[in-house]
């Protein structure tokens, strides 16, 4: 898979994805990850990016004229441009699974208020939300959805046998919760029916306790 980003910040962008599992896929080959500085196409002394928005308001807007250059720049092929915005279509499991078959992708990371409406208009861009909640620009929405993103392409994530499909998998179930030694911690031991090795017993334990959580941390799942 093939990734560009385009930001104002290059390197906090290549710093945290220089790391981890999608570091290891960089090196491997598997990933082809180019990060881009918005700055490079300005052609102005003060290297500009941003301007006043149209009909007044306070906060800048990013201007349209280095973003087309520079996702022009790229290859003919950019494959789907994401935009980052908190008024673009929300992430989910869905969502980041589609994207994964894509052989490409361009992200447009944003600051200030957002882009000319033409960068989403005349590219195109697809706008993407994480959530609904509001950050200041769109480098980390950009890594939130590289991340969830590349660790479904074959070969990214380091070990395929720990590669869980079921991650948000029974739809509207949250995981149920896991333990590891020791078998006490301050006073708290881990669930004796795990220790039993009575793998019947075992999953009905873990059917409730994930249908427990689910009720107590995401009631909206559950139908
Ligand atoms: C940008 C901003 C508009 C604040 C500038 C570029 N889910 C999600 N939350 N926040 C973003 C995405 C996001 C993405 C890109 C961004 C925020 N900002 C700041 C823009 C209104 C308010």
């Amino acid at each position: 898979m093939r990734i560009d980003v385009i930001t104002i910040f290059p390197s906090l962008v290549r710093g945290v994805l220089g790391e981890s599992l999608i570091g290891k896929a960089i090196e491997a080959g598997t990933l082809d990850l180019r990060v881009h500085d918005l700055r490079d196409w300005t052609t102005d002394r003060h290297r500009s990016v941003d301007d006043e928005s149209f009909g007044g308001g306070p906060g800048m807007v990013l201007k349209p004229e280095p973003l087309f250059a520079a996702v022009e720049s790229l290859d003919p092929d950019r494959g789907r441009v994401l935009a980052m915005s908190p008024a673009g279509r929300m992430l989910d499991q869905v969502f980041a699974t589609e994207l994964a078959a894509e052989p490409h992708l361009t992200f447009l990371c944003g600051r200030y208020e957002g882009f000319d409406e033409r960068v989403i208009e005349g590219l195109p861009a697809e706008e993407v939300s994480i959530g609904d909640y509001v950050v200041s620009g769109g480098e980390l929405p950009a890594l939130v959805l590289i991340e969830a993103v590349t660790r479904l392409v074959p070969g990214v994530l380091g070990n395929e046998a720990s590669h869980r499909s079921d991650s948000f998998g029974e739809p509207g179930l949250l995981d149920h919760p896991v333990y590891t030694r020791p078998q006490e911690f301050r006073g708290m031991r881990v669930p004796e029916v795990l220790l039993s090795g009575d793998h019947a017993a075992i999953e009905a334990w873990r059917r409730e306790a994930a249908e427990a959580k689910t009720a107590r941390n995401r009631p909206d799942l559950r139908r």
